[in-house]
């Protein structure tokens, strides 16, 4: 399994005063080597407390910068999900500021060891300390809502799933509570959670199988509604960027038992609006809950499809029916999409 893009974040500071209290410790602890004189002796020892703690700020502001992955370095799919979480412009801002706050921390040590070499008694060296760490102190405040804010992004970003973009992907995609993360466990070593109520799922999910010889990966996917692109919220548009930058094939599951909760018609505008996403992708229709699913309901899903329900296949995802013909299927697909 790859690692996630997400890993390996160095956190934010929970604010300013944490990360600038560190650099503080951290330079009470720096020792030199004891001079005979001791303006030496003293002048060594704040030049080198001011190493210390810039050094340390620097370091960790630059991994901070360098370690929260930009938005134009990512997969598609990945900033894509990354968007349902950060605002875009505050993220960037954020990134490169602290960058060039990394920058001139360390112009401003530079200048403010050089100064303390300079100092003519200990009183000038102590006043050239405290003045460069009066200014460290300033511009991390600056810096506070950056960190409280992308803090808060990275946990929800070290939180996404591990997904291999560079592997054939099952998209399982539908209206809410239709049966989505059931199939995935039927299909799946994957666990999600199953509810008897919509929205269960809030984030994209994977779980792995083997299609003969070849492993690929199933995507639970949040509930769609049917409603335009521009008012899906942060958790449509997670399964919205699994089906529009993930490859594979696309299984779309109808409940023609609308005890999901929402009707034929309106499922299949949900199913009209999928389709309109996918460019090549192929899409196999399932209709899930045969167990439950009387003859009038089955027959009116297949009316409303007209044409396209002659590759309509019923399954149960809780029950297993019909899900190793489903997947016989998929792989047709898989196989037919790697020969074109
Ligand atoms: N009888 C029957 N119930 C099913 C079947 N598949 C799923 N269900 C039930 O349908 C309900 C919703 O199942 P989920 O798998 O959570 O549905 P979902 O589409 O993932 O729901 P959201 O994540 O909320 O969009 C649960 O109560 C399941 O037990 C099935 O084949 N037969
Ligand atoms: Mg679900």
């Amino acid at each position: 399994m790859c690692a996630s893009v997400f890993t390996g974040i160095r956190i934010a500071p929970a604010n300013w005063s944490e990360l600038y209290e560190a650099a503080k410790r951290r330079a009470a602890r720096a020792g030199v080597r004891k001079s005979r004189s001791r303006f030496r002796t003293a002048k060594s020892l704040e030049e080198a407390r001011i190493k210390v703690a810039s050094v340390y700020v620097v370091k960790t502001l630059r991994d901070i910068a360098l370690t929260t992955p930009f938005l134009e370095s990512l997969h598609p799919f990945y900033r894509e999900l990354l968007k349902t979480i950060i605002d875009e412009n505050a993220y960037r801002l954020c990134l490169s500021r602290i960058y060039s706050v990394s920058k001139i921390i360390e112009g401003l040590a530079r200048e403010h060891a050089k100064e303390v070499l300079r100092s003519r008694d200990i009183r000038e060296i102590r006043h050239n300390r405290k003045a460069f760490f009066g200014r460290l102190g300033s511009l991390l405040k600056d810096l506070d809502w950056c960190f409280k804010t992308l803090r808060n992004w990275q946990a929800e970003m070290v939180k996404l799933p591990t997904i291999d973009v560079s592997i054939p992907s099952i998209i399982i995609a539908g209206a809410p509570n239709v049966g989505k993360s059931s199939l995935l466990r039927s299909i799946s070593r994957a666990t999600p959670e199953v509810k008897p109520y919509p929205f269960t799922t809030k984030n994209v999910q994977v779980g792995h199988l083997e299609l003969g010889e070849v492993k690929v990966q199933a995507i639970d996917t949040p509930g769609l509604l049917d409603r335009p692109l521009e008012e899906k919220g942060p958790v449509e548009r997670r399964a919205v960027a699994a089906l529009r930058f993930l490859n594979g094939v696309v299984v779309f599951v109808f409940d023609p038992t609308t005890t999901c909760g929402f009707p034929l018609d309106y499922q299949l505008a949900v199913y009209r609006e999928v389709k309109s996403l996918l460019e090549e992708t192929p899409i196999v229709i399932v209709s899930n809950k045969v167990d439950l699913t009387s003859p009038t309901q089955a027959s009116e899903l297949v009316r409303m499809l007209g044409e396209e329900a002659k590759n309509l296949i019923f399954i149960s995802a809780s029950y297993r029916i019909g899900i190793d013909y489903m997947l016989n299927e998929v792989k047709k697909c898989f196989l037919c999409a790697r020969k074109s």
